[in-house]
């Protein structure tokens, strides 16, 4: 029987390692299943060039993303997503839409601390962030909303990528996703 499709979303902050949970996710992934990944870096190139920072357009790339998880989802592909999403309404909203459509919805904090965050800056985001050059960016001058009941939380400052990897996959297993 082809595996049924689900919703793998890991929200946090820039810089909390998001893309690097998400890559090892897929690489476990793909010898299993059909699986996908949605980066929201990414993604921002094709579906949603040309959205911005604010909330209303936040919120139209988490939506957009969500409908192309759903989508992919409905065929049987196991669907990664790796997007800040700082609002727990619209990760709601897709958690909702999903589920009413029978598909299962895995949301996975990826948490660290700011202090964590400045100190590793691999891109230098917080240092131009914290110098007033980014406007409205998440964390220090933008909200964040931390998940309020996540299946999953990985604590990326304080334990290693493979910790978080397999209580991942083990949270995908008791759901008899994988
Ligand atoms: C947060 C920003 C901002 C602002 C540019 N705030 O870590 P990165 O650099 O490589 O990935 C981040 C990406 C955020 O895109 P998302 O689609 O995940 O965001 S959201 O879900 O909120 O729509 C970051 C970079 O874009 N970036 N400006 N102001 N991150």
């Amino acid at each position: 029987r082809q595996s049924a499709g689900f919703i793998l979303w890991l929200t946090g902050m820039s810089g909390a390692g998001k893309s690097t949970l998400s890559r090892a996710l897929r690489e476990r992934l793909e010898s299993m299943r059909p699986v996908e990944l949605l980066d929201g870096d990414e993604v921002r190139t094709w579906l949603s060039r040309g959205l911005g920072f604010s909330r209303e357009d936040r919120e139209e790339n988490v939506r957009r993303i969500g409908n192309v998880a759903m989508l992919l989802a409905r065929h049987g592909v196991g669907v990664i997503v790796a997007a800040i999403s700082p609002y727990q309404g619209s990760r709601d909203e897709v958690r909702r839409m999903a589920t009413a459509k029978g598909i299962a919805f895995v949301e996975v904090y990826i948490q660290a601390s700011l202090d964590a965050l400045i100190a590793r800056d691999v891109k230098g985001l917080y240092k131009k962030a914290l110098a007033g050059e980014i406007p409205h960016f998440t964390g220090v001058s933008d909200p964040y909303e931390a998940p309020s009941a996540p299946e999953v939380t990985v604590r990326s400052d304080a334990e290693p990528v493979e910790a978080g990897l397999e209580r991942t996959l083990e949270a995908l297993r008791a759901r008899g996703l994988l």
